[in-house]
């Protein structure tokens, strides 16, 4: 590690989340940039989010009162593969032919050359991610995907998917994410847990927290697939009403997971003032405490966090308030999930 480096004051910017000086073979956490946003329906802008976000998590104090020596946490950095946000932007330019084309009336079957070009581009990104993920976690790291849109991380499910014999994913989101092809793409932003539902066997349970904004095909997917267990915000909010206290809720979220934790974090889970450029926000949400208090519930819980992601961060031109809520979440996420490995 080199000398210099300290902790007290800002970070220079070496390229690296958080400015930290550690190499990837020395590192605990492996961060990898995914700036990818083809499938975008509403608001695109993901794409800037891996690099909007190394750029706010230098002005970041690495302190953390629950984590001792926090600054010692050792996250690495993976350099960013070009080939990503180029394709990404060239598959971006379907997607807006097909959603122009569907406003206008086309029926989707007339689109399936569309469609066909558009999986296979989404295919190609998951199995680049796959590859690099599947790398560090036999090496036993955890693996986190700064995302780009909530479609990036599923190479890293599948690689999480073949080294557990089990595991649980606790999914903070406004949206179910339980779509069947999204306006025809099979990898859409929408669809990231049909997808994980419908292909990768050793993952048990998705526990959705701050959902508030889903169809009614998905209503019915929650309420009758045995390996869904919602936690939406009508309810979350309502038993607070009640008195029911976070504390008690974030211990039954955690309680219903199984021992090895995948933590997807769409940062649209959150309150919009938190993230309010993200595509698609929705009003309602957890608020960046409560979020916080629920991971940290996780991490002293004795369950193991194995991977994670954190999408759907839309950096602003004016101002750096969404990148910066967002690196402050990763750090969070990186330094929790560090934690469950000293623990266990
Ligand atoms: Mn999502």
């Amino acid at each position: 590690m080199s000398v210099s480096f300290d902790p007290n004051t800002i970070g220079l910017p070496n390229g690296n989340y958080f400015a930290l000086p550690y190499s990837i073979i020395e590192s605990d956490v492996v961060l990898m940039q995914v700036p990818w946003d083809a499938t975008a329906s509403y608001g695109a802008g993901a794409i800037k989010a891996p690099e909007a976000i190394i750029k706010a998590s230098t002005q970041i104090d690495l302190y953390d009162a629950d984590v001792k020596d926090a600054w010692k946490v050792k996250i690495g950095t993976l350099p960013l593969n070009e080939s990503i946000p180029t394709s990404s932007r060239r598959a971006r330019s379907i997607t807006t032919r097909v959603i122009t084309a569907l406003e206008k009336g086309v029926p989707l079957i007339r689109l399936v050359d569309e469609s066909m070009a558009m999986n296979e581009a989404c295919e190609k990104l998951n199995q680049r991610v796959y590859k690099v993920a599947k790398r560090y976690l036999d090496a036993r790291k955890v693996v986190g995907v700064v995302g780009g849109d909530h479609s990036t991380p599923f190479g890293l499910l599948q690689a999480v998917n073949e080294n557990c014999d089990e595991f649980g994913i606790l999914h903070i989101d406004a949206h179910a994410d339980l779509r069947d092809a999204y306006e025809g793409f099979a990898y859409s932003h929408a669809s990231i847990m049909y997808n994980v539902l419908d292909r990768l066997r050793n993952m048990t349970k998705i526990v959705q927290v701050g959902v508030r904004d889903y169809c009614a095909e998905e209503a019915e997917r929650m309420a009758t697939d045995k390996r869904i267990v919602s936690f939406t915000d009508a309810a979350l909010q309502e038993a607070s009403f009640n008195g029911v206290l976070w504390a008690q809720q974030c211990r039954d979220i955690v309680a219903a997971l199984p021992e090895k934790v995948y933590v997807s974090f769409d940062i649209d889970g959150l309150t919009p003032e938190n993230c309010p450029h993200t595509g698609t926000p929705v009003p309602g949400g957890l608020t960046y405490n409560q979020a916080v208090f629920l991971l940290k519930t996780l991490a002293w819980s004795g369950k193991k966090i194995v991977a994670f992601d954190l999408c759907e961060i839309v950096p602003s031109d004016r101002d750096e308030w969404d990148a910066n809520v967002g690196a402050r979440l990763l750090f969070k996420l990186c330094c929790y999930a560090r934690q469950t490995m000293i623990e266990n």
